[in-house]
């Protein structure tokens, strides 16, 4: 018996799973070991492609079904698809969106599911496509009004409810970025499938099917919801601008497990991913690590099948195990993607999940995982089994469609036909890095004597202390305007910590947010690393982070003052961004706290000077510092405990521009604006400007 047993053993104490909800410590992880996948039920060995796809496989399949996922009936349910509008100018026109209405029909009752499509509009021939639920509605996604509330939507009564809120999950959706890459991309709500509660069987379509199983094997919602996944492909296939040869499935948790299990039964797919799919979708069961059987039974006694319940606290008896599910998949392409903080699915648990499906590929000579210990933070592994881990939350994120596009061009030698040529005037250096100092007034220059770094930058190249805010002297508003080039009346965000613009911004990019100089530098040059990094996580929601290859924040910093700074120059080392924007917020906050213009104000100053001498270092390391503009300058002023106001105190504050091609000039002579800051930064890299934007670059600062 011992040769058909993985024997993977993991810990140096056996604790076993007993009816522990989620064990998060390594010691804890009972020994296990992993069933053979190239072993049958009968024992004998998988030698032949032939033996795994003529025995193991349909095995497999109906082990999973049996105990996990509940059988998915065969029985015909009739669909039929309307087409209720189509916008060929969607996303600032890189594509067309299609709004399709998919009924299903069977046993006398109707249920309906409303799919969304984004289809580049530059595109040579067929596409690839990806295939994905959303959670929370289709007009989730996105910020375009045209785009109809998901039918499941339609019947919440209370439609104040935040679940309603137009473009709240458009971070996981970077729909410019996936049409600009050349993919099409086409979605539904799961709640449109299977309402995901305890009691959501009879609004599902299950009760449509008139051959359900009754009892332990009975599917509930991941098997509709993976059922739901093939519907979408019934009518992607049949679409003129379709590769149906090149069918991407991608699932986030609850969906990453119903998009394995979907992958698993329709062979269409040619790519499946699971992103953070955890428990009962790419991690390991036995290993009873953060979400555990009996966890996930409890919560969501809705979503597997009811055999499933009895291995709740005896994973060690289950008799599969999920690295089994992803091998299914062979020999098409699979990808897991973990996330550091998403402890609950269990990473290391999913990486071996990965890891232990390779034998099923190698039979078919194909490359699965081989490493036997987990790569680094955004290390991709890509082989026709792939596997990431980010950092960060559980989440999908710009990063991980990127990885997972990445992989997807290799995979079907997909050139994206929308990359620009290079623009036709030069940029004025390579890397440009602006440093933004929250509450940094211009009065405090006169009295700051310990900031020999900011002084020396001074002495290099030209500043003004008089750049004027943009009013109200506060943050959002002014981080606005310092990257979109405009004035609050034109952009709509008016205050402090605007979150969506209180005016509607005048122009739209295809985020549906008013221009950065990050979105307009992601539209000319899609291939310069971008990144903001900030202590105020408000500014996310002015820069237009779906055009930003790394916005992260110092979560810390009030207790780690120095954290930001160090997400800044293990940035510059590792990418060499040609954009970059540090932001710190600690000098605000003593401004708050204790009162600007006062010792303690200075004190934190100092202490970020220090800092910037670190910044400046690191472009050194990084070997770009020749090549790089340095701006320092900051959102406004203060006086006494606030800002806010008309006072000069409030809205005057320092700009500093030195490095490549920058006069030595001392004082800036002319007037300047905080828009004028996105102008010259677009004067730098050379791009073109929105009618939109009133800032005036800078000119004179320039040899
Ligand atoms: C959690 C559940 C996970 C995961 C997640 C999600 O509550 O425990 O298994 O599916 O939900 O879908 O976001």
């Amino acid at each position: 018996m011992k040769n058909f047993i993985l024997r993977l053993l993991l810990a140096s104490c056996c604790v076993p799973a007993l009816a522990q909800d989620a064990i998060y410590e390594k010691s804890a992880v009972p020994a296990f070991a992993l069933p053979d996948p190239l072993v049958c039920a009968d024992g004998t060995r998988v030698e032949s492609v032939g033996d795994w796809e003529g025995k193991r496989r349909p095995e497999l399949l109906r082990l999973l079904a049996d105990e996990e996922y509940g059988r998915t009936p065969r029985g015909r349910v009739k669909t039929t698809s309307q087409l209720l509008c189509e916008n060929p100018r969607a996303l600032g026109g890189l594509a067309t969106s299609q709004q399709v209405m998919l009924t299903f029909s069977g046993r006398g009752q109707q249920r309906r599911a409303l799919l969304l499509a984004y289809v580049p509009n530059q595109r040579a021939g067929r596409v690839p496509v990806f295939v994905g639920y959303n959670f929370l509605g289709n007009h989730s996604i996105t910020a375009d009004t045209t785009i109809l509330y998901s039918p499941f939507f339609q019947r919440v009564a209370d439609k104040q409810r935040p679940a309603l809120r137009r473009n709240i999950q458009f971070s996981r959706w970077p729909l410019a970025d996936i049409v600009r890459r050349g993919y099409a991309v086409v979605t539904l709500c799961y709640q449109d499938i299977f309402p995901d509660r305890a009691d959501g069987t009879p609004e599902s379509v299950i009760p449509l099917f008139p051959d359900n199983t009754d009892g332990d094997a009975r599917w509930q919602a991941l098997g509709a919801w993976a059922w739901g996944s093939s519907r979408m492909a019934d009518w992607v296939q049949h679409q003129p601008w379709a590769n149906p040869r090149q069918l991407i499935l991608i699932g986030h948790s609850r969906l990453g497990k119903a998009a394995l299990w979907a992958g698993a039964q329709d062979e269409r797919f040619e790519v499946v991913i699971s992103n953070n799919s955890g428990c009962g979708g790419a991690a390991l069961s036995k290993r009873a690590f953060g979400e555990t059987v009996g966890r996930i039974t409890r919560s969501f006694p809705h979503w597997f099948c009811p055999a499933f319940t009895k291995y709740a606290g005896r994973e060690e008896s289950l008799p599969f195990d999920q690295h089994e599910l992803l091998a299914l998949m062979a020999p098409r392409r699979v990808y897991v993607a973990s996330a550091e903080e998403d402890r609950w699915s269990d990473p290391h648990g999913e990486f071996l999940a990965a890891r232990a499906a390779s034998p099923v590929y190698a039979l078919y000579g194909l490359k699965g995982i081989e490493r036997p210990s987990m790569p680094t933070l955004h290390e991709p592994l890509q082989n026709h089994i792939a596997y990431h881990i980010r950092a960060g939350k559980h989440d999908v994120t710009a990063y991980d469609w990127h990885r997972y596009m990445d992989y997807c061009d290799r995979a079907f030698h997909h050139t994206n036909p929308t990359l620009r040529p290079s623009l036709t005037s030069a940029p004025l250096a390579g890397h440009v890095l602006v440093i933004g100092i929250d509450g940094w007034g211009g009065y405090s220059l006169a009295k700051a004597y310990d900031i020999p770094h900011l002084r020396s930058l001074m002495q290099q190249g030209s500043y003004t202390l008089g750049k004027r805010s943009v009013l109200p002297s506060s943050s959002a508003v002014n981080w606005a305007s310092m990257f979109n080039g405009s004035c609050p009346e034109l952009h709509g965000y008016t205050q402090w910590n605007s979150q969506t613009p209180e005016i509607p911004p005048a122009e739209q990019n295809e985020h549906g947010l008013f221009p950065t100089v990050f979105s307009i530098l992601r539209k000319e040059r899609p291939d310069a690393v971008t990144g903001c990094l900030a202590e105020w996580d408000g500014i996310k929601h002015v820069v237009d982070t779906l055009a930003i290859d790394n916005y992260s924040v110092a979560e810390n910093w009030e207790k780690d003052p120095d954290e930001l700074c160090r997400l800044a120059e293990q940035f510059i080392r590792e990418r060499q961004p040609a954009l970059l924007a540090v932001c710190w917020d600690q000098l605000d906050h003593t401004g708050h706290a204790v009162g600007h213009d006062t010792p303690e104000y200075y004190q934190t100053l100092a202490g970020l000077d220090v800092l910037v001498g670190r910044l400046v270092q690191a472009l050194k390391d990084a070997g770009i510092y020749d090549d790089t503009i340095i701006i320092v300058t900051a959102d406004h002023g203060g006086k006494e405990k606030g800002h806010g106001g008309k006072t000069l105190l409030e809205m005057e504050h320092p700009f500093i521009i030195c490095g490549k091609g920058v006069r030595q000039g001392g004082i800036i002579a002319e007037p300047m604006m905080q828009y004028d800051t996105a102008a010259t930064l677009a004067h730098i890299l050379a791009l073109p400007t929105p009618r939109s934007w009133i800032g005036h670059p800078l000119l004179s600062v320039f040899e």
